[in-house]
């Protein structure tokens, strides 16, 4: 079972406009926001630099010249028509089925309006500037969260423009969900990606679609995306669902300690 769903141009162009349109709203808000008010910041072991200002966080490129947006997170109740998609039944109803497929399932299946938010986040890979993620599982980070509820947590990624191999689409090792929590690297000082050297590359996918598509996959699925080396935008909304009631991340705190139980 590969795990992983696309559903190709599921919104319209004229929907996909109008998703382009808020999130470069938020993205402007959120940045002046941070321009004229006091951040709260954090520095990563690996260098990359998170601003929090107004309930949201500015996950900085970290080799950008000049500032750029690498991802904003959470991105929950700032634009009605990001929010509209939690109960949209092109989402919901797909990805009940992606969390009832997991080996991890919750023991009674769930119906589209059973799923819930975790989080939503955007990611920008800006024209030649969008970096790599490196291989990696949500769950590591989302474990040390939520704790095993992180094993029925999975993503629906919108798609704002066109996902090519040039502009870093994303690629997917399928089926690699099934053997749980994968090595993590130790010489990365997050300790959070998936140690390379494990990964099955030739087995690995690259999901190329036209704006408008999404896909769906669990946190455990090991993942990466190439930077966008090309002259224009790649930008994603991410939708994180799991059974509804939940806490939301936001609600919760990391705790790196928890990583000591996935080794
Ligand atoms: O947007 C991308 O290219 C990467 C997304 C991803 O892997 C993530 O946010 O965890």
């Amino acid at each position: 079972m590969s795990g992983y769903v696309l559903l190709p141009r599921l919104f319209t162009a004229t929907e996909v406009e109008r998703l382009r349109d808020a999130v470069e709203q938020v993205h402007a808000t959120v940045v002046s926001a941070a321009e004229a008010g006091e951040t709260s910041v954090t520095v990563w072991p690996d260098g990359h630099r998170l601003e929090t200002i107004d309930g949201t966080t500015i996950h900085w490129e970290p080799d950008a010249p000049g500032k750029a947006v690498r991802s904003l997170s959470p991105v929950s109740g700032m634009s009605p028509v990001i929010d509209a998609l939690w109960t949209d039944q092109r989402l919901t109803a797909p990805m009940a089925s992606v969390l009832n497929s997991l080996p991890t399932a919750p023991s009674r299946p769930l119906a589209a309006a059973d799923v819930g938010p975790f989080v939503a986040k955007l990611n920008f890979k800006r024209a030649g500037v969008g970096s790599e993620f490196a291989w990696h599982q949500d769950f590591p980070y989302w474990y040390c969260c939520a704790g095993d509820a992180a094993y029925q947590i999975a993503t629906a990624i919108v798609m704002l423009d066109d996902n090519a191999v040039e502009n870093g689409a994303m690629t997917l090792v399928p089926g690699s969900h099934l053997a749980g929590p994968a090595p993590r690297d130790p010489r990365e000082p997050t300790g959070l990606l998936v140690d390379p050297r494990s990964v099955d590359e030739a087995a690995a996918v690259t999901i190329e679609a036209p704006a408008g598509s999404v896909l769906m996959f669990p946190g455990l699925m090991v993942h990466r995306s190439a930077p966008n080396r090309t002259a224009t935008d790649r930008r994603s909304l991410l939708f994180c669902f799991q059974p509804a009631g939940r806490p939301e991340l936001s609600a919760l705190t990391y705790n790196a300690e928890r990583l000591a139980d996935l080794t």
